[in-house]
Parts: structure tokens; C-alpha cells; sequence
């Protein structure tokens, strides 16, 4: 099941993440993102995870979003190529600092792609092309999962989403939560059961399901009372990242 997990990897902040990539020119608050981060690692430990805790990297501003340079799938890692020159240093490194911790480390050579922009569902991807993630990219990373036993499906993230997994989040075994603009994709509608959140909440479907826990953001008081009921969920105050366009889902590389 692709949500249950035993290690994460997660990398401390640093204080050039006032300079992060930011759509609405925002710049966090470091002392802020911290409190966040500590919280962040309490959530995973409670839910049991080992935690493999990456040194702060003060030349990558959007470091901390160690989901994005690369993937993790079945105990092999590859890395991918994040588009934005202030981004693209980042796999190299990550790479060096965890490859022992991986039978097979493999690379997407051209094109670009993050994390953000792939949904794993058991043996399956879906890779969102959008700003970040090009059909070259796409292409080459569908041919290494491939290689690996995996199916993919390439598709459009929606415009105006930064990455495929900015709306939506795998939260049960066939169970996909979306946004309204999500909602309306046919391939996710065809194939999955989806939950979708209110208008006004597109931020909640980022989220985290660990094992028998599932991290949400807090403050979206509407995606609270629909998944209380079936989940057992714990909430992490996300304002400040989401200045930066980030979510929980990016925080961590999960195996
Ligand atoms: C960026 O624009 O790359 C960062 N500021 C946010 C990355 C968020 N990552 C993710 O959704 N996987």
C-alpha cells in the first residue's frame, strides 16, 4: 500500500528560504517556517516513522521541499530534474547525501520534472505535466518506472496549479482527495473514487496519509469535519509555507 511508510527523509530549513520561489512574491518568515518544520518532524515521528534528517542547504532557497528532486519506489531512488535554475542543483546533492539508503539509484538525464507533479498509487503513477514538469521529463521518467514494473499514465495538470499533487493526495487505497479543478479531470474521475473539498479549501488536498494517519493542514474547517469521520487526522499549521506555494506533502520523501 502506498501509504504505509517506515522512513522519511526530511531536510532543516534554512534561513534563504526567505528567497524561495514564490508566485505571489511572498517572502516567509524563517523563524516561522521553523516552528512549522518542528512540527512537521513531531507529526511523522508520532505516527512512527524513522526520520532521516538532511543538513539545511543555505545555496538552494526552495531545499526544503525535498520532494520535489527526487522518487522513491521500490527501495530504488531516482532522481528527477526541477526546472528552475535555482532548483536544478538540488537533485545532485540530495543524491550524495542518501544514496546509501537505495538498492538502485537511477536518473532522469533531460526534460524536466519534480515530485510535486507525480501521484504513485500502489504499482501505478500519474504524472501531471504543468510550468515544472515537461513531456520529456515525463517520457523519460514513465520508461524508468516502467523498467521498475510500474504503469503510468502521463496527463494535464490544470493551469494555474503549480504542481499535479498541489490539489490532490492518494488518502486510501483507491481514494484520491481533490480540488473542484481536480475534480474535474476525467482520468481521475473515471478510475478513482474521489473526495472532493469545498471551493475556498483547494490547499487542504495536500495532504499526507502515513500509515493509519492522515496530516492535514489546519485552519480549512470545511476538509476538517469531511475527513474527521473516516480518518484519524492531525493538523499542522501551514500559513507560512504556503506562502511559497508549498504544501505538507513536499516536506518529506517518504519509503
Ligand atoms: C517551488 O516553487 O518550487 C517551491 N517554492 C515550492 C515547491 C512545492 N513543492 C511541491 O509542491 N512538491
Amino acid at each position: 500500500m502506498t501509504y504505509k511508510f517506515k522512513n522519511a527523509i526530511i531536510r532543516k530549513p534554512n534561513r534563504s528560504i526567505h528567497y524561495a520561489l514564490s508566485s505571489q512574491n511572498l517572502n516567509p518568515n524563517f523563524d516561522k517556517i521553523k516552528e512549522i518544520h518542528n512540527n512537521y518532524i513531531n507529526a511523522i515521528e508520532e505516527v512512527g516513522l524513522n526520520i532521516i534528517l538532511l543538513d539545511n542547504l543555505e545555496e538552494y532557497p526552495d531545499s526544503i521541499f525535498v520532494e520535489d528532486p527526487a522518487l522513491i519506489y521500490k527501495n530504488n531512488i531516482i532522481m528527477l530534474n526541477p526546472k528552475d535554475p535555482t532548483r536544478n542543483g538540488e537533485a545532485k546533492i540530495i543524491r550524495n547525501e542518501i544514496h546509501h539508503h537505495f538498492e538502485k539509484v537511477l536518473f532522469v538525464e533531460t526534460g524536466s520534472i519534480e515530485g510535486g507533479d507525480i501521484l504513485n498509487i500502489n504499482d501505478h503513477f500519474i504524472i501531471g505535466l504543468s510550468n515544472r514538469t515537461d513531456k520529456l521529463g515525463a517520457s523519460n521518467l514513465s520508461n524508468i518506472l516502467h523498467s521498475l514494473g510500474a504503469t503510468v499514465d502521463i496527463c494535464e495538470t490544470p493551469k494555474k496549479i503549480l504542481h499535479f499533487k498541489s490539489e490532490c493526495s492518494l488518502i486510501d487505497d483507491d481514494i484520491i482527495l481533490v480540488s473542484n479543478r481536480m475534480s474535474k479531470l476525467d482520468y481521475l474521475r473515471k478510475k478513482y473514487n474521489l473526495i472532493e473539498l469545498p471551493l475556498g479549501e483547494e490547499n487542504a488536498a495536500n495532504c499526507i496519509r502515513i500509515n493509519n494517519k492522515l496530516l492535514i493542514p489546519d485552519g480549512f474547517t470545511k476538509t476538517e469535519e469531511i475527513l474527521s469521520k473516516n480518518f484519524n487526522i492531525i493538523k499542522i499549521e501551514i500559513n507560512e509555507i504556503l506562502k511559497v506555494d508549498a504544501g505538507l506533502s513536499c516536506m518529506s520523501l517518504r519509503w
